[in-house]
């Protein structure tokens, strides 16, 4: 049974509040199966957090609007262990070949600030609709060409994708037309740089090469499979030449994936080793069509954003098993005070803990889609991200899931040879506001009332499983 038939039955014995009775386990540890993120002591992570934040593509200084206080603040108010940071090329590198190591030393600085409190960090290279230059964000101008070529505004900002000047600009930075200069080659020496100066940095779990991979005039498995795999591979090998061990996160083509349908992505060696020495995740993101036009999750729109979550689950599983990569969602997110959407993102939390994903939601910036608004009071979307979750699994998970109406969060796992250190879960207030309690093959070891991370030890016998509920 791999992971996902496992979490299946897992999520019917919830459902059911039977006892999560013993499974086979996912294959955490070998390169056919299932594969995770671990820790320094060889514990699955289940990272959970947010992207921060969309406010960086805009301000000249490529950085989000956070300061420490509100880094604090999320800490406080969802637990979450994970980021998905957003830098733009355009700051990276503003002149070609001239790097902005002041900026990297701005990104370090609030890198710094996450890992104080347990994050782990993914930078994201972000981009959408390529550059400034054609009324997007990320590629500096001297990369943009996009030869006169125009780009209308758009109410719908994914439009401007289709307009000439950013078909062409991307068209010369992937070098399906003649370009003036081999941009691919700068964009992969960028993420050299930035890679050479995070590589020993603690908190810096990995690097996101593109925010979704656009291909211009060459679309589908022809731009997967041509141009997006060889600068993945280019970008990949530049990076290992100075960092040997963080995760490399590769996304698919945003365009059909995001949407649920298949991707092409072929499979990316690590020159770190294959199997489980490759350190390629893939991190894929969820944005039913439906809500990219604005709609909530009701009626009609129910019904096809749950078609989608079905295909876009199958699509995920199948690229992550031909990459032999570990899932996390890089982006999901609606606006929030559209019907039906808190309901959304719990069933979307609810996928991701079946398929054994992260997340990171879209996104941190106040406002309307975000778990505070302009005045930074919380939303009602808050209470939602804030749930129970497993942090670190110290073995091969099988399953885990959450069910709100019992207040039971169930584990499962099978110890496994070189894991140390114990499971971990994030119980937050709201749901166990005097801790947990522990049934089944487990036993309660430390309660950090600080972090809200029970710790859970388990003998090193066959499959545990455990479930936890409220203290009384
Ligand atoms: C959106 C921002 C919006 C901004 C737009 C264009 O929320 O304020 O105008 O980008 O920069 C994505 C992108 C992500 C988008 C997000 C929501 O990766 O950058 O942020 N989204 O539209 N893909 C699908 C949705």
């Amino acid at each position: 049974i791999r992971w996902t038939a496992a979490g299946a039955a897992l999520a019917v014995a919830a459902a059911l509040l039977v006892v999560v009775g013993p499974a086979e386990a996912g294959s955490a540890h070998t390169a056919t199966g299932h594969r995770w993120i671990t820790d320094d002591q060889g514990r699955a992570l289940v990272l959970t957090g947010l992207n921060t934040a969309s406010s960086a593509k805009s301000r000249p200084d490529g950085l989000p609007w956070i300061k420490e206080a509100d880094v604090q603040r999320e800490s406080d108010a969802l637990g979450s262990d994970f980021v998905r940071f957003l830098i733009q090329w355009r700051n990276v590198e503003p002149k070609p070949g001239q790097y902005d190591d002041g900026y990297l030393a701005q990104v370090a600085e609030r890198v710094r600030w996450y890992g104080a409190r347990g994050y782990r960090v993914m930078l994201d290279l972000h981009q959408d609709v390529y550059g400034p230059k054609v009324k997007g964000n990320g590629a500096p101008e001297w990369a943009t060409e996009n030869e006169g070529l125009p780009v209308a505004e758009q109410g719908q900002w994914e439009l401007k994708y289709i307009e000439p000047g950013t078909v062409r600009a991307f068209d010369n930075f992937w070098g399906t037309r003649t370009a003036s200069r081999d941009l691919r080659a700068h964009y992969a020496a960028a993420w050299a740089h930035v890679a050479a100066r995070f590589a020993d940095d603690p908190a810096v779990l990995g690097y996101d090469l593109m925010n979704e991979p656009f291909g211009g005039s060459v679309q589908g498995p022809a731009f997967e499979a041509g141009p997006l795999a060889a600068l993945y591979r280019q970008a990949i090998a530049a990076v290992r030449e100075v960092d040997h061990d963080s995760w490399i996160f590769v996304e698919p083509e945003a365009v059909s994936t995001n949407w649920g349908l298949p991707s092409a992505l072929p499979y990316l060696k690590d020159p770190r080793g294959d199997g489980q020495d490759a350190r390629i995740a893939y991190a894929p993101h969820l944005y039913p069509l439906p809500m990219d036009l604005g709609g909530g999750y009701t009626g009609d729109a129910e019904k096809w954003v749950d078609r989608t979550l079905t295909s876009w689950r199958e699509q995920a599983e199948k690229t992550a098993e031909r990459l032999g990569a570990p899932v996390l969602i890089g982006e999901y997110g609606l606006d929030t005070t559209l019907p039906g959407a808190l309901r959304y993102v719990a069933k979307v939390r609810a996928m991701a803990d079946g398929m054994g994903a992260g997340t990171a939601y879209w996104s941190n910036d106040p406002g309307s889609w975000a778990p505070w608004d302009q005045n930074l009071k919380p939303t009602a979307l808050l209470p939602v991200l804030d749930r129970p979750e497993p942090r670190a699994i110290a073995g091969d998970p099988v399953a885990y899931a959450w069910d709100e109406p019992s207040r039971t969060l169930s584990v499962s796992w099978r110890p496994a040879e070189g894991v140390r250190g114990d499971t971990e879960v994030y119980l937050p207030a709201r749901f166990y506001p005097r801790g947990g309690v522990v049934a089944g093959d487990g036993s309660a070891g430390a309660w950090d009332a600080n972090s809200r991370t029970l710790h859970l030890t388990s003998g090193s016998g066959g499959t545990v499983s455990v479930r936890i509920t409220p203290r009384a």
